[in-house]
């Protein structure tokens, strides 16, 4: 792996390790606090560590760990090398977003933005907290030029040629998050630095919500396409297989960056001032951004399933038995899929309007993103980190660190399935997200809660130590026995069809994308932004 290439990885893989850790901290003790089995000191508030451990588990360990894996797999498939100004793109962004990132975090352990991770009016934090964010958007861009930039050189200089899947992957995952990004920016941009500068006295809350759903939608895909970039590409490898299909695999990807925008309203189904029309409209796109994740599914048996038949496997899970089960870049990334069916089905539990109704805004919602983000994304990416580390300092996975990263794994597993599972159910007895105990005061409801809150304070220190092992992991992979470790990158079974061209043709898809935000969003911003509705002045959290 080149040298210069792999700081630029290394660096943005550790940034996202540290961002885990102390995201880690603050989850530990806010689920403690939200369990009523510690009470903070009066300077330190209950939403100031949900605020943190959102942040930096959910925007900066993603972004960063995304980052740097892309651009792994850019430099390696494309040329093998990057190109001196995609590097310098590399680094100019992550200056940026780490600047970023650094102002950030402090604004929020001062107490000046306890406004949690989605950050929409009426709560108003510091001006710097939200300068912040827009460095890492700006910074993220910069990133997503820098691939851009390699694909582009590379496809002039390979006229006529497929591109590698891992980088046409990465374009699709850029894509699809320099236009979500368009939302946030607007939303911070226009919105909530004049207001927070006290430039204007009041803000539209509905529309601020809006432009941050039309962000925050995609922002989850933005998390699970690296997680499916390693489930198709690199697991295949991994296990001895191929790839079922290279045009199924883009073809997925493809209707991910046309599908997963203009669907934000998903989020917003219980909110007054959106029409029930264009609210209908965005859950007919939900259902259908949920065929990728079914195609995906299907691909991935289909894998699996040829391997162990190759090897001889007999019956219908015979070829169960064929899967590298002790190999930890196998196993994480495993669990993460197994777990996502049970996650995404919640998806579509919560996509239901009717269902919407009885989930919106209780744990069952915090339950279900720790399955998916924290979970299915989070244990695929730790699972990448055991090959991914070693690759680029050039040296080897011991068998004992396997074992770690196996234990790790189970670990994580169990935490969450105590965790998670306790949010579901106290979720659909009625249990709001985002409130610490003690402002129940002891009511019949929320003492009948308490079990399940102290299960999930239980779930949530496994975790911690499931943090703490993963950290000692990646430390001990930056100092494993030197040695080659190999990209793993997976090759196509030959018995696939050949890809159709139009599936990188990117004036097309880019066009249709637009076409529908258009329709999905236009109508919507014209009502909001013409609301006669007053503007709110906002809530002060600090
Ligand atoms: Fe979601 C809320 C709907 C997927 C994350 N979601 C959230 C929030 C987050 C989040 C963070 O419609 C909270 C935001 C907040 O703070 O308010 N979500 C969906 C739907 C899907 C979905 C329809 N979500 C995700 C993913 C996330 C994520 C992925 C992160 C990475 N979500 C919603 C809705 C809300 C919501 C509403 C708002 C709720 C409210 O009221 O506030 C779908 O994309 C899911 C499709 C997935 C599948 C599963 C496919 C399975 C695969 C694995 C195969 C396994 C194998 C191994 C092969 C259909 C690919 C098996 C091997 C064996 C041996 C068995």
């Amino acid at each position: 792996f080149d040298r210069n290439d792999g700081r630029l990885v290394i660096a943005h893989i550790l940034f996202a390790f540290g961002a885990l850790l102390i995201g880690g901290i603050a989850g530990m003790l806010q689920g403690m606090v939200k369990g009523g089995t510690i009470t903070l000191p009066a300077n330190i508030g209950y939403y100031e560590l949900l605020t943190a451990h959102g942040v930096l588990m959910a925007l900066i360990f993603t972004t960063y760990f995304i980052i740097g894996f892309l651009y792994s797999g850019v430099s390696n498939t494309l040329g093998g090398k990057l190109l001196p100004l995609a590097r310098k793109f590399g680094w100019w962004g992550y200056s940026l977003m780490s600047v970023g990132t650094l102002i950030g975090v402090v604004v929020i352990l001062l107490g000046k933005a306890s406004v949690l991770y989605t950050f929409y009016a009426p709560m108003k934090a510091s001006p710097y907290f939200y300068i912040a964010l827009a460095l890492v958007v700006i910074g993220s861009w910069l990133s997503g030029f820098g691939i851009f930039y390699q694909y582009v050189q590379w496809r002039k200089g390979n006229k006529g040629k497929l591109s590698p899947l891992f980088a046409y992957m990465s374009v699709i995952t850029m894509l699809l998050w320099q236009i979500a990004t368009i939302g946030v920016a607007l939303e911070v941009v226009v919105q909530l630095i004049p207001w927070s500068f006290g430039w204007v006295e009041t803000v539209n809350v509905v529309l601020s919500r809006t432009l941050f759903w039309f962000f925050g939608h995609p922002l989850v895909y933005f998390w699970l396409l690296p997680a499916y970039i390693c489930w198709y590409v690199i697991i295949p490898k991994i296990i001895g297989g191929k790839i079922f299909s290279d045009a199924l695999a883009r073809m997925s990807f493809i209707l991910f960056l046309l599908f997963s925008i203009p669907v934000g309203f998903h989020h917003q189904l219980m909110e007054p001032g959106i029409s029930h029309f264009w609210k209908f409209l965005q859950v007919v796109l939900t259902f259908m951004v949920v065929i990728p994740s079914l195609m995906t599914a299907f691909s991935l048996f289909a894998t699996f399933e040829l391997h162990g038949r190759s090897k001889g496997a007999k019956g219908l899970f015979g070829w169960l038995k064929f899967l590298p089960w002790t190999d930890v870049r196998f196993f994480a990334p495993f669990m993460g899929m197994l777990i996502f069916i049970p996650a995404g089905a919640g998806g579509l539990i919560n996509a239901s309007n009717q269902m919407n109704a009885v989930v919106h805004n209780t744990l069952w919602v915090t339950g279900h993103f720790h399955l998916t983000v924290a979970t299915s994304v989070a244990l695929t990416f730790f699972g990448i980190a055991y090959w991914l580390i070693p690759t680029i300092t050039g040296r080897v996975l011991t068998p004992r660190l396997n074992k770690l990263g196996i234990i790790q794994t189970l670990l994580w597993c169990v935490g969450m399935f105590i965790m998670s599972g306790s949010m579901h159910i106290v979720g659909l007895l009625g249990s709001p997200r985002r409130t610490a105990y003690n402002v129940y005061d002891d009511h019949p409801d929320a003492i009948l809660w308490m079990p399940y809150h102290v299960a999930m304070a239980v779930g949530g220190i496994i975790l911690f130590a499931g943090v703490v092992l993963i950290i000692y992991n990646i430390i001990s992979l930056m100092r494993a026995p030197k040695g080659e470790t190999e990209y793993p990158i997976g090759e196509v079974s030959e018995a696939s069809e050949p890809t159709p061209r139009f599936l990188e043709n990117w004036k097309l898809w880019i066009t249709v994308a637009v076409i529908l935000i258009v329709i999905a969003y236009t109508i919507p911003f014209i009502d909001l932004i013409g609301n006669t509705t007053p503007g709110s002045p906002g809530y002060v959290t600090w």
